[in-house]
């Protein structure tokens, strides 16, 4: 067992007794009754990314909980294998969270639930490592049969239906996708779409309503994503000529990471269940291999995002472009790269956590969201990648910078990359999970 409390980077102890109370009453507190909320407030509905890495941290102290979260998002896939990036709660009225389902307009699943409605977009498959990850913890080989099927269609979704640039990698149609809404990883594709405000006089934003405007995306950014999200809608979700038929096909390094990663674990996941691993770990080599020839530059040493329209990299460094870390099939010279990058000045692993942008860029914003903030989420990747790839005083640095900032300023959604202080919304639910995961590290993960 850890021991009852470690240094903060004030040289503060972390109570870290209090720190796991803190986060098992956050968790107690979003539970809807078949699934978590990210908070209360500002995310009221089930989230697909938010549940994963919330059953990761669940499984520690709330098993059954950890697989109901999974169950209840897989009841809501489509026929086509895409994970909605939301499922709605019916019981939350539709002026508390926009867009909601009368603006998503999809139908109910064909032979499901009437009561079931969604979003029509997905955001990062980080559920078979959830799965695999909660049946370590709490092994449920019933469950893990029931979810086996549909997170590979899942990925036969990304990999078929997605693969608008042709070599193999999910392009992600919408910022919301990459669950990095506003990150600067999108700026130039953006750009080519008109920013028309006026659609926010047709829709009330509630998220400025419930939160504070400078931390939250530009209405220039929102007008595009309403834009974006109803063209997809008016064609119907389909996918079929996306370069043609949609403004926004882009590659992001981190949605596909996560893509290699869930086969990898999904190769685990097959041998427990009695299928065959073998074209799962062949796949996950594929992308990984994809992601070095598209996405890699050796320049700058970290991944970018490829607008797949212009055939053009973006140039930001963004937090995404450190994922692929997460890779054990990385060759050790790329892995080097993105680790001396991480720990550079650009980013840097503590006394504050890795922030989602370039510290030293222009346009660097410590408060806004996903261009400057700390999250947890990816610095608990993070995290797993230093550790995959022996990088064990960096990836204790990490977990220690993680949990001292929690400690200090609470379950928040982000934080202040220079002060550490809490923004967005407070008792976030990913948060709190991933705190409980890293404070049963020397139990969970050898
Ligand atoms: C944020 O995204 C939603 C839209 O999906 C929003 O801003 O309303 C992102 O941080 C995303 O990664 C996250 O899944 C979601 C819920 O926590 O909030």
């Amino acid at each position: 067992m850890e021991q009852a409390s470690t240094e903060d980077h004030d040289h503060q102890p972390v109570d870290l007794d209090r720190l796991r109370r803190t986060a098992e009453t956050v968790l107690r507190g979003n539970w809807s009754g078949d699934h978590m909320v990210p908070s209360r407030t500002l995310y009221p509905h089930q989230w697909s990314w938010d549940a994963a890495f919330i059953s990761i941290g669940l499984a520690h102290v709330a098993p059954d909980r950890a697989w109901r979260d999974l169950r209840s998002l897989f009841t809501a896939q489509w026929p086509d294998g895409r994970v909605p990036h939301i499922v709605f709660d019916p019981g939350v009225n539709e002026k508390d969270y926009f867009p909601g389902p009368a603006f998503w307009d999809v139908p109910p699943l064909p032979g499901g639930p009437s009561h079931i409605r969604t979003t029509g977009i997905v955001q990062p498959p980080v559920h078979a490592l959830a799965a695999r990850m909660i049946h370590r913890v709490a092994p449920d080989a019933e469950e893990l049969r029931w979810l086996y099927p549909r997170l590979v269609a899942q990925q036969e979704y990304l990999l078929k239906h997605r693969d608008a640039g042709g070599a193999g990698l999910a392009s992600i149609v919408h910022p919301w996708e990459s669950g990095l809404d506003n990150s600067p990883s999108w700026d130039d594709a953006l750009a080519q779409l008109p920013a028309d405000v006026r659609v926010l006089d047709r829709y009330q934003r509630r998220d400025v309503q419930v939160s504070v405007a400078t931390h939250r995306p530009t209405n220039a950014d929102y007008a595009r994503y309403i834009a974006l999200a109803a063209s997809y809608r008016d064609n119907g979700y389909q996918d079929f000529d996306l370069l043609e038929r949609h403004g926004f096909v882009v590659e992001c390094p981190a949605f596909n990471a996560l893509t290699a990663d869930a086969e990898l674990a999904l190769a685990e996941i097959a041998a427990v269940v009695g299928a065959d691993p073998g074209p799962h770990r062949e796949r996950a080599a594929g992308i990984t291999q994809a992601m070095i020839e598209r996405l890699y530059d050796p320049e700058t040493g970290l991944f970018h995002t490829l607008d797949v329209r212009t055939g053009k990299r973006s140039k930001a460094r963004c937090v995404n472009g450190l994922m692929p870390l997460i890779l054990p099939g990385l060759p050790a010279r790329v892995a080097a790269s993105l680790a001396d990058q991480a720990a550079s000045a650009r980013f840097g692993l503590s006394p504050v956590p890795v922030p989602s942008y370039d510290r030293t860029a222009p346009d660097f914003d410590p408060l806004r969201y996903w261009r400057g903030p700390v999250w947890i989420n990816v610095n608990w990747l993070l995290r797993r990648g230093f550790a995959g790839h022996g990088y064990a005083a960096e990836a204790e640095a990490l977990r220690q910078a993680m949990l001292s900032v929690v400690d200090r300023s609470g379950c928040f959604e982000y934080f202040h990359p220079t002060t550490g202080e809490g923004i967005g919304t407070p008792e976030f639910s990913w948060t709190a999970a991933l705190i409980l995961d890293l404070l049963a590290i020397p139990r969970t993960h050898p």
